[in-house]
Formats: structure tokens, C-alpha cells, sequence
């Protein structure tokens, strides 16, 4: 009980409004404005053009397609092109060439004049970088399927791999989630290489510099023990391709149908993520499925809630992040001082314990736990991911929600423990998912095909065990903390795998340290400290270059932003630093906007760096809000 006298006394000496006080109210009451009435929050996942021009390309292959949909693509492609006539992969980077040459075609086969300035401008460039031949083996696919590349030059994906047992080097599982879900569909695409012509005016002969005779199609040569021998297993497989075994073809074939039907989810995507989603449709397309078919009917109708329309233009999202985004909301919420039992929180984690999954999924492959973790999306119970759990677990354990809430929580951390991987870390969807070797395979020209554990993952289960009660002394929490030890940088930092970069990683394992109980004076905390000290911004901000991520002289250095900043401060916060947090949060409370949000053009999310790069639109408030909170906490 606390002394009443002392509560009076405290109640009485109200400490002044502050500034930070009126920022902290201000980005409070934005959020709770932008609440769903469900009770989640739901920010808009940006990547970039290439998931819309593909969904072009898709309705095309299907055949519903509709003028009016591609005058609003067309329209939304135009208006994200620069000056210079590329597309890039985020704000302010360079012109990709795959990118623009899927914007190109799309804007040709929308019916937009090929003679028009922005169209010559996007063509000169592409043809500059040596055109088409140039691009990933994604865009070639494309292009085989819209009769613009022969499917002969794209590398070798043999059904008869969805048939390799799990004990076998390589097999389906052996790769990330994400890549199987898009692999095993290609491997049908691959096998019965549909073509769906385009009208000629749309063709992209254009693209060749030397001419559609004079392209290179022979498979670039990765370098490296691995490399050269996939690239000659890529040749037998040619061999095999001229005379299949019919009987193993067939029964490939429908081993690979059955375990796409197997994953679409109740939405009708797949993963939730847009490449299995249109792989797995042409897959099934081309296996016989018409258009109206249910699977392939539910599965496009389940592209709505991925759209965007606005002003006459259309954008597709490569992803959705409800839950993700609620429990950043909630954490951010809480740490501003809301009561555990606002009606927003209430509702916000009475909707996050509605989406725990308790079925299984194909991590089950590499763990034993019983499920009960959650995913990123509103409906992808085969993909639950340990970081989504670890931060919803966060958020409800500090909810005031009823006695089920005990329930979630036991079986949200008996998953985590269950997905540790062997070195210690958490990959996010898959225990063990490590196999270097297969980043070898001529197909990976594009993204990440492996799922390893990583320092931002493993920091914020870390953090979660620590707000939990558990300290150093627990098993699984010594071997992650082994783990994070290893992973830290000679300059003191951490990578950010999920976000950009080294701020986002050296943000998540601070906390974490703190939260189960660390000794802050440990002299490897105090040159992760020294490290975000050396990086602020004159304007007492922090931001990172998305370039950080090959250039190692650039970790933890760019323009100020709203997110990348707040993520310094969460780090400096957790060890307890005074004068550079408080000009952080000046640059904070500086930088907000009048209705109480901040403006961050900048792309600080990470799909795969830096192929696939993420803007995502809550992040410029949920963290910044964080970091005003702690700040306020800290200084009572
Ligand atoms: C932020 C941490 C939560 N969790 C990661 C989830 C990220 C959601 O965003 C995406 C995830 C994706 N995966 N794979 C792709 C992808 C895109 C996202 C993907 C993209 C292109 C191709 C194949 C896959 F926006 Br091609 C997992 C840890």
C-alpha cells in the first residue's frame, strides 16, 4: 500500500506542462484519432513501383484486366517516375534498371504514346544501362510469361525439388518462407513455361540495345565454389529438361499444386506478401484453375484489401503490417503514460489476442513448440513471425485485459523459445533457416533467400524476456545474449536486418540489455554508447543512409529523421544518457507538425537489403512517440 500522505504530496507538486508534455499529448491524440474502429492500427507498407506494374502484368495474364484499372495504374507509375526517367527502390535512390523496366512495359501495355517524353526518357536510360538482358531474373520471368524473353534464358527451377525430402542439402525448406512460397509456384511456371502475348504496340523490342537476335541469354557465371557448381548442375538440368522422366514430372507437378492449395489463406493470399500471391495464381492459372475457379477467384478478390486508390490512381502494397502496427501503437501509448486500461488499449489488445495463431504452419518443419505467435498481416496463420510476437507479447503484457490474457502470453513465449535457433539468435520466420551455400543458386540474383537470425530479432525477444521478469541466469536468455555479443560490431553498433540500419539495430539490443538487467557500465554497452554519441546529427537528430548498407563508413550517418532518431534515443535511454538525449528530443518536439505527427519521406524499413526497401507509414510516429515518452519517464 502506498502511504496516502506521500500520494497527496506527490499529486500536489504537479510539475509544470512542458514542452514535451504538449508534444507527447499531441502525437497521443493523432493516434488514438487514426485507431480502426476493430481497435488495430494499419499504416500503409510503401516499396515500390515494381508491385504495381506487376499486378498490371497479372490482370493482363488473367485476362481481367480493365482500362479503367490500368489508366489508374498508368497514371500512379507516371507520377512516382523522376527526373531523370527512372524508378527508384526508395526515396532518393537510384534509378533500378529492373524497375524501370517493369514500369516501362507497364506504361506501354496502360496504352501510354511510347513518343511521349517520360516514356523516351525511361527508354534512353534503360538502353544507357545495356536494357532488358540487364534486369533480374524476377523481370525476365515476367517477361517470359508476356512473351518478351525466352523462358529458355531464365535459370533452371525443376519442379522435382518440392520432392527432395527435409534431411537433403537442398530442399524446399532449407529455404526463407518467403523464398519457398515464391520458388515453389516458379517451379511450375518454370516447368510448363506459360506465354500470354502482349499487343505488339506494347512489345519492348525497344529494350535491346543490340537487338532481340543480338541479346546475351546465357546465365551469368556466379563466381565462388558453390556458384560454379550450381551454374553446371543449371546445365545438367537442361539435359533433364530435353527428356524429363514423365511419371516424376506429373507427380512433381501436382506434389508443387497441392502445396500452394495447401497455403492460401482465408483472404485468399498467400504469405501475405504479393510475390508467392501472383506466382501461386499464374501457377494455378497454368495448371488449369480458370479465372473463376474458387482458389484463384478468392485469391485475387483478396488483392482489395492490399489497393490503394486515390486520386484516380492505383498502388498495390507488397504487404500489410495491422499487427505489427498495433503493437508499436500499444508500446508507444503505454510508454506515453496512457493507463493500462484506456478504452483504445483495451480495445487495441482485445484485437491482438483475437489474431493469435494456434494452428500450425511451415515452421513446424525446424520446431517442435506448440503454436501460439502471431503474424504481421490480418490473415497469414502458415507464416507466424517471431518479431510480430515478441512485440505484441510487449504490448499485452502491459495491458489491463482479462485473465486470458495469462493464456496468450504462456503460449506466445513457449513458441519463442521453442523458434530459438541453435547460435542463439531468432531468425523471424524460421528456426535454423542457415544455409549460405544456397545464396549460390543462379536464381538468386534478387533479395535474401535465407531467414538467419538476426540482432534486431533476437533484441527485441530479448527485451521481451526481460520485461517479463527473467535475467540473466535462464538458459535461452544466456545463449541470445551470447548471440548479441557475437553479432556487435567492431564500431560498438549492431545491423539492422529489419530496419535501417545500424541505428535500428544498435535501438533494439540496448533495450534489451536494460530490460533484463544488464550492467550499463559494461564497457562493450559503453561503445555501443559511444558509437550512437558520434553519430548525432548538428540538429541533434540521427539518421542512416540506406547506402550503410555497403558502405561501412556510412552506418549511422545521414539526415535527421523522425524514426531513426527516435531509435538512438530508445538505445541511449535504456543506458541512461542525459545532454544528446535531451537534443534529440528537442529535435523532436522541433520537428512535429502542427497535428501532432511528423513528416519522414525517407524509407527506414527493410524487406531485403537493399533490394526491397520499406516505407512504413506509422513509423515516423509510433517511434518518435516512444522515444518522447521514455524520455519523460526517465526524467521523473
Ligand atoms: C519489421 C519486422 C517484422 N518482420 C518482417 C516483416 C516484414 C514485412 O514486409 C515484407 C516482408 C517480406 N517478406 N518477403 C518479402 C517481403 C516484403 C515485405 C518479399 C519481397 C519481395 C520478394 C519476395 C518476398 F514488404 Br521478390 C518476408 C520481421
Amino acid at each position: 500500500m502506498r502511504d496516502p500522505d506521500v500520494v497527496q504530496a506527490a499529486s500536489c507538486a504537479t510539475p509544470p506542462v512542458t514542452d514535451l508534455d504538449r508534444a507527447i499529448e499531441r502525437a497521443v491524440a493523432w493516434l488514438l484519432d487514426h485507431q480502426y474502429p476493430e481497435g488495430y492500427w494499419w499504416g500503409e507498407l510503401e516499396s515500390n513501383v515494381t508491385i504495381t506494374a506487376e499486378h498490371l502484368f497479372l490482370t493482363h495474364i488473367l485476362g481481367i484486366g480493365s482500362q479503367e484499372l490500368w489508366d489508374k495504374i498508368a497514371r500512379y507509375l507516371l507520377s512516382q517516375q523522376r527526373e531523370d526517367g527512372t524508378w527508384a527502390n526508395w526515396y532518393g535512390g537510384p534509378g533500378d534498371l529492373s524497375t524501370t523496366v517493369e514500369a516501362y512495359l507497364a506504361l506501354k501495355m496502360a496504352g501510354v504514346d511510347p513518343s511521349l517524353p517520360p516514356m523516351a526518357k525511361a527508354r534512353e536510360w534503360i538502353l544507357a544501362r545495356g536494357g532488358v538482358e540487364k534486369s533480374r531474373v524476377f523481370t525476365k520471368m515476367w517477361l517470359a510469361l508476356l512473351g518478351e524473353w525466352p523462358w529458355e534464358a531464365t535459370p533452371m527451377l525443376p519442379p522435382e525439388l518440392v520432392l527432395l525430402p527435409t534431411w537433403f542439402p537442398v530442399n524446399i525448406y532449407a529455404f526463407a518462407s518467403w523464398a519457398r512460397g515464391t520458388i515453389v509456384p516458379l517451379t511450375v511456371l518454370r516447368a510448363l513455361k506459360p506465354v500470354h502475348p502482349i499487343p505488339e504496340g506494347a512489345r519492348v523490342a525497344d529494350l535491346f540495345p543490340r537487338g532481340r537476335q543480338n541479346a546475351a541469354y546465357a546465365l551469368p557465371r556466379k563466381g565462388g565454389g558453390w556458384g560454379r557448381f550450381f551454374f553446371q548442375l543449371d546445365r545438367l538440368l537442361r539435359a533433364y529438361e530435353r527428356r524429363p522422366i514423365r511419371s516424376l514430372r506429373r507427380r512433381a507437378l501436382a506434389v508443387a499444386e497441392g502445396w500452394i492449395l495447401a497455403r492460401q489463406e482465408a483472404d485468399g493470399c498467400w504469405g501475405g506478401i504479393q510475390p508467392p500471391w501472383v506466382y501461386s495464381l499464374i501457377a494455378l492459372r497454368a495448371l488449369g484453375h480458370s479465372p473463376s475457379s474458387p482458389p484463384v477467384a478468392r485469391g485475387i478478390a483478396g488483392f482489395a484489401r492490399y489497393a490503394i486508390e486515390e486520386e484516380g490512381t492505383f498502388r498495390l502494397q507488397s504487404c500489410i503490417s495491422p499487427v505489427w502496427d498495433t503493437g508499436l501503437a500499444m508500446m508507444a501509448l503505454q510508454d506515453a503514460g496512457l493507463p493500462a486500461d484506456h478504452p483504445a488499449l483495451v480495445r487495441a489488445g482485445s484485437w491482438l489476442l483475437g489474431e493469435q495463431i494456434f494452428v500450425g504452419g511451415d515452421w513446424q518443419i525446424a520446431c517442435r513448440a506448440r503454436p501460439g505467435g502471431w503474424a504481421f498481416e490480418f490473415d497469414n496463420d502458415v507464416y507466424p513471425d517471431t518479431d510480430d510476437t515478441a512485440v505484441v507479447l510487449m504490448a499485452l503484457h502491459r495491458a489491463a485485459l482479462p485473465e486470458e490474457v495469462g493464456f496468450a502470453l504462456q503460449r506466445g513465449v513457449e513458441w519463442l523459445l521453442g523458434m530459438q535457433s541453435r547460435g542463439g539468435g531468432w531468425g523471424a520466420f524460421d528456426r535454423n533457416n542457415t544455409k549460405a551455400f544456397l545464396r549460390q543458386i543462379p536464381f538468386a540474383d534478387f533479395g535474401e533467400l535465407l531467414d538467419p537470425p538476426s540482432a534486431d530479432v533476437t533484441g527485441h525477444i530479448v527485451e521481451l524476456l526481460g520485461r517479463l521478469g527473467h535475467h540473466p541466469g535462464f538458459r535461452p536468455l544466456d545463449r541470445a545474449l551470447r548471440y548479441l555479443w557475437k553479432e556487435q560490431e567492431g564500431d560498438g553498433s549492431w545491423y539492422g536486418r529489419w530496419g535501417v540500419n545500424h541505428l535500428y539495430g544498435t535501438g533494439a539490443v540496448l533495450p534489451a540489455l536494460a530490460a533484463c538487467g544488464w550492467d550499463m557500465a559494461d564497457r562493450r554497452v559503453r561503445k555501443a554508447v559511444d558509437f550512437l554519441l558520434s553519430r548525432q546529427n548538428e540538429d541533434g537528430g540521427w539518421g542512416e543512409d540506406i547506402a550503410s548498407y555497403h558502405r561501412p563508413e556510412l552506418r549511422g550517418r545521414g539526415p535527421s529523421t523522425p524514426s531513426q532518431t527516435a531509435w538512438a534515443l530508445l538505445g541511449l535511454l535504456a543506458t541512461g544518457e542525459g545532454e544528446a538525449v535531451q537534443r534529440g528530443i528537442a529535435y523532436l518536439v522541433r520537428t512535429q507538425r502542427e497535428d501532432g505527427t511528423w513528416d519522414e519521406p525517407q524509407f527506414t524499413g527493410t524487406g531485403f537489403p537493399t533490394d526491397f526497401m520499406i516505407r512504413y507509414g506509422l513509423y515516423r510516429h509510433v517511434f518518435p512517440l516512444m522515444a518522447l515518452g521514455r524520455a519523460r519517464e526517465a526524467a521523473r
